[in-house]
């Protein structure tokens, strides 16, 4: 991934985040959490994405966490690492059927 597209990531990112944290409290709860698998229409259960992403368990996911978590997913998503996660990228890790 360029710098640019890193950049882009980490800004689109923070929108998601900050979409997502509905009383602005820098973390995400469970109920905030949930609204994600909404945008990205991912047929997944809320509970065993959110557990993927609260690495520390307290069961609220920070900035931090959803940063690492989503930076790691998409890395391995995005089968040949140009930055772009494609439709057939989604649907060969299993998140898209
Ligand atoms: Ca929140
Ligand atoms: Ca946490």
């Amino acid at each position: 991934m360029s710098m640019a597209a890193a950049q882009e990531a980490l800004q689109q990112n923070l929108v998601v985040f900050d979409r997502l944290d509905r009383n602005k409290d820098g973390q995400l709860n469970q109920s905030e959490f949930a609204a994600l698998t909404n945008p990205y229409a991912i047929k997944i259960d809320p509970n065993s994405l959110m557990s993927l992403f609260d690495t520390d368990r307290n069961g609220q996911v920070t900035l931090i966490e959803y940063r690492i978590a989503t930076q790691s997913s998409f890395d391995r998503i995005d089968g040949d690492r140009n930055g772009v996660v494609t439709a057939l990228e989604l649907r060969a890790s299993g998140i898209s059927p």
